[in-house]
């Protein structure tokens, strides 16, 4: 099956004009309301929000005490929200309110039984918003779908891994199966599920990543030779500069408030780059300070914000580095030469092309005028140490890996790496998004790892490339791709184009979902499907030899271990690497792989991890370490693995970002009151926004020009790559403080906008943060 095409191929666009008409957020009982939000983020509000959730959860009694064990040193289990890292100092509690939703959700007391899916057939299912499908509550046995009845019914797990086995061994090539991982699976899940793909056949391993961080980790891979970030919080501790792009750090990172806090208040600068000023650019009440909460001592979080226009990130830190080559000659201090001549590559070319761009056209791509760029700048040669730090509003581009390029160019100016407080540090999203890829979920596996793979676990692992994401579901549209697995995750709400994704995942001959909650991609099924419910990270896992625990990793490379202790929400449930076991074992009748020796006790299947992994070594002893391990970083001891032994310069041309006459660059978000495809809520709580979601921020001349009242009811047309057109209808155009040019929405609505041949030529990633748009008053509206 050829992988390489793809991108030439011309996307038809096979769109009905409104694909999700059952709404995604809960039926609103009230009228919206868009007011804006003048408190500090988390303090008080957060902490009503998360009574309201563990109300509605009924699980008063049982939340606390769960949210009290987690992310405790040697012991309790990993948040299963967020990657940011555990406190340094171990024992110290840092709960955040989106944290404890993500908790509370899963510990839910609903159940969906058997007598529930006999009551309600797949079609009426479909017809339910996301909210009520999730809202059932935690699924308790596996089930089929049977055609006849249009329902799910029973099935035993045997018969339900027999299903998975016979379909696997009847393909003509294992290229026709795709295993999807989302980013909250366990490590051990995780190595045991990669080594089933490669034992089959196949590289087909898209995960999450391919939608989030593919650009981090392929500009961090090129620029210094690791795909990851290089700093720790010690770091964040004791930096005097933080660059926070991109992020809406309040919402989705929680925990990095109390470290912004921490910052402002030792009198580092923090300087905060996003189109919209979000609450952590603001100030916050710090989530574990309760005291601080009673008293509504705030503290700022933010010492400068900018807000350039929608993908303008590149041009400002060129621009940033153009003033400090500029200083430079005046001032030798402002560039760190000694650091760039022993460790670098390419700065000459570098410098050359600072110097040819023209402040006007980096002021005109990053819609920032030269002082605030200047500004910027400036804090940044005043620090000695600095960070900087991004996520999606970075990634999520044509030229997000040229971004995080730029990044890099920045950092290494003034010698800021491989040193304390210093560094770039990307915010990766799932709770074990990073431990997926370093564990081996890589549709792009080097040969390094597939001949440690060969060697430890006797296999003959194929070494042509596989599908990710996007080339999966075009895979499966044409037909090449009969067999879906997803490990977590809501495939068909979260990937772009929801019209392709769900006629793809209607054409596979079997689709099988491993989760905990009901959702679409349940009810949008192929023409065999199978639901298989598994424990969450909250519930104790019994396995032969004893109570399991299992590892993740966080955003910045540390391992430790996960221990569920509740009992679990239904006898029936097995583990995430049972699960793969048993897929494993019926669809290889002849693996000598010892899948039933590995669920006994997980500690064999870290023993074969810590001999093919690289930085695994003694896993089992240093993942118990009271705070676990970190990963051994190369580049942060600047030793750089790139071609030329040094950390690499890029001189990427500055993409042309300025929106066309009309048109509007559309960035697709969350809202504070989701994660990802699971809505908490209508409400965007620091944002101002309740009981809507169909919503488009704009700024008020760009709306005044169309003749768009505030509030008033909008159609959005999105236009492809290919020309290609797709629609929103009737949603509600809000005033927001964005710059001109500019739109923003909530994902996972928006994916209808997000034509699948849209995705970057750099990274192969769905370009959900920069969709060509134009808005009109809706039609008869
Ligand atoms: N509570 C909660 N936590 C989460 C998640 C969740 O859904 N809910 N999701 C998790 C996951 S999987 C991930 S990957 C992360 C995502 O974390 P984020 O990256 O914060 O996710 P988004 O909501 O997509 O927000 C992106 C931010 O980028 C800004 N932005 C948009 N375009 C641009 C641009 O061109 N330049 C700049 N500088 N900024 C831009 C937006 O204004 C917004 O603030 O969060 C993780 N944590
Ligand atoms: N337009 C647009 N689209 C986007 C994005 C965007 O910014 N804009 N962001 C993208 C990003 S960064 C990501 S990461 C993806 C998210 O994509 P996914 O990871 O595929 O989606 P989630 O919504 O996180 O998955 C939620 C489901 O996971 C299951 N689940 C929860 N806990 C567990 C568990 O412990 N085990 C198992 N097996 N299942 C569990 C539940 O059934 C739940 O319904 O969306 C992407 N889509
Ligand atoms: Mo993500």
């Amino acid at each position: 099956m050829s992988t390489e095409n793809a991108a030439q191929e011309p996307q038809e666009s096979r769109q009905s004009p409104e694909p999700l008409e059952p709404r995604v957020g809960p039926t609103p009982d009230a009228a919206p309301q868009v007011r804006p939000y003048h408190h500090p983020a988390a303090g008080w509000g957060a902490a009503k929000s998360v009574t309201r959730v563990l109300v509605e959860e009924r699980e008063l009694v049982d939340g606390p005490r769960a949210i009290m064990r987690m992310n405790h040193e040697n012991g309790g289990f990993d948040c299963p929200g967020c990657a940011w890292p555990d406190d340094t100092k171990g024992l110290r509690l840092d709960i955040c309110e989106n944290g404890i939703k993500h908790v509370t959700w899963e510990m839910t007391r609903k159940r969906v039984d058997r007598a529930f899916f006999a009551a309600h057939s797949v079609t009426e299912l479909a017809g339910w918003s996301d909210y009520d499908l999730e809202n059932q509550g935690r699924l308790t046995e596996p089930m089929a779908y049977d055609p006849e009845s249009d329902h799910y019914v029973p099935i035993s797990w045997k018969e339900a891994f027999e299903v998975v086995g016979a379909a696997l061994r009847g393909l003509d090539d294992p290229n026709r199966a795709s295993f999807y991982t989302s980013g909250r699976l366990g490590n051990e899940a995780t190595f045991l599920y990669q080594l089933m793909a490669r034992e089959l056949g196949t590289n087909n391993l898209p995960d999450c990543s391919n939608m989030c961080h593919e650009a981090s980790g392929r500009a961090l891979q090129a620029a210094l030779g690791t795909g990851k970030g290089t700093v720790d919080l010690k770091d964040w501790e004791s930096a005097d500069a933080l660059f926070i792009l991109g992020v809406n750090a309040a919402s989705n990172a929680p925990r990095m408030l109390t470290a912004l806090a921490e910052a402002e208040r030792r009198g580092a600068q923090i300087v905060h780059v996003n189109p919209l000023v979000e609450a952590a650019a603001t100030r916050t009440i710090v989530p574990h300070e309760f005291l601080d909460m009673a008293l509504f001592k705030s503290t700022r979080t933010s010492t400068l914000n900018l807000q350039p226009r929608i993908g303008g990130d590149m041009a400002l830190l060129r621009g940033m580095a153009k003033a400090v080559l500029e200083q430079s000659a005046s001032d030798p201090k402002a560039l760190d030469a000694t650091f760039v001549e022993r460790h670098t590559a390419g700065f000459e070319e570098y410098r050359a092309l600072c110097a040819a761009t023209p402040w006007e056209k980096l002021e005109r791509q990053s819609g920032l005028s030269r002082a605030d760029i200047l500004r910027a700048a400036r804090v940044y040669t005043e620090a000695d140490r600095s960070i900087v730090s991004w996520c999606l509003g970075l990634t999520q581009h044509e030229h997000g890996v040229d971004t995080v390029r730029e990044i890099v160019n920045l950092l290494l100016l003034r010698g800021n790496i491989g040193r304390e407080g210093a560094g770039p540090s990307p915010v990766r999203g799932h709770s074990n998004v990073q431990g997926n890829r370093t564990c081996g979920i890589d549709h792009r596996p080097t040969e390094a790892f597939l001949d440690r793979l060969a060697d430890a676990c006797g296999i003959d692992p194929p070494r042509e490339h596989g599908l990710d994401t996007v080339r999966t579901i075009q895979a499966m549209r044409d037909g090449e791709v009969k067999v879906f697995v997803a490990m977590g995750g809501n495939f068909a709400l979260a990937a772009p184009d929801t019209a392709a994704t769900y006629a793809a995942l209607r054409s596979c001959d079997l689709t099988v979902q491993v989760s905990t909650k009901l959702n679409r991609s349940h009810v949008v099924h192929g023409r065999a499907a199978l639901i298989l419910p598994c424990l969450g990270r909250t519930e104790k896992d019994h396995q032969r030899k004893g109570v399991q625990r299992t590892s993740v990793e966080d955003s910045m490379s540390m391992v430790h271990l996960s221990l569920g202790m509740k009992r679990p929400a239904s006898p029936h449930l097995l583990s995430e690497p049972a699960i793969v076991a048993g897929m494993a074992r019926a669809a290889l009748p002849d693996s000598e792989t010892p899948w039933d020796w590995y669920i006994e006790d997980y500690d064999r299947i870290r023993d074969t991890m810590a001999v093919v992994l690289d930085g695994f070594e003694d896993f089992n002893r240093r993942v118990r370490l009271p705070l676990g391990f970190r990963i051994k970083q190369p580049a942060r001891e600047l030793v750089f693995l790139t071609p030329s032994g040094r950390a690499e310069f890029s001189t990427a041309a500055l993409p042309d970002v300025v929106p066309e006459p009309g048109t509007l660059a559309l960035g697709t978000m969350r809202s504070h009151d989701q994660w990802n495809t699971t809505i908490y809520s209508d409400d965007d709580r620091y944002r101002g926004v309740k009981n809507l979601r169909t919503l488009v921020f704009m700024n008020r001349a760009d709306m005044r020009e169309r003749g768009i009242a505030d509030m008033g009811a909008v159609d959005i047309t999105s236009t492809a790559k290919d020309g290609s057109h797709r629609y929103l209808k009737g949603y509600t155009a809000v005033p927001y403080d964005i710059p001109r040019g500019c739109a923003a929405g909530y994902m996972p609505e928006m994916n209808v906008l997000c034509a699948l041949g849209d995705y970057s030529t750099q990274s192969d990633q769905p370009i959900m943060k920069h969709v060509k748009v134009t808005i009109v008053p809706a039609a008869g509206g």
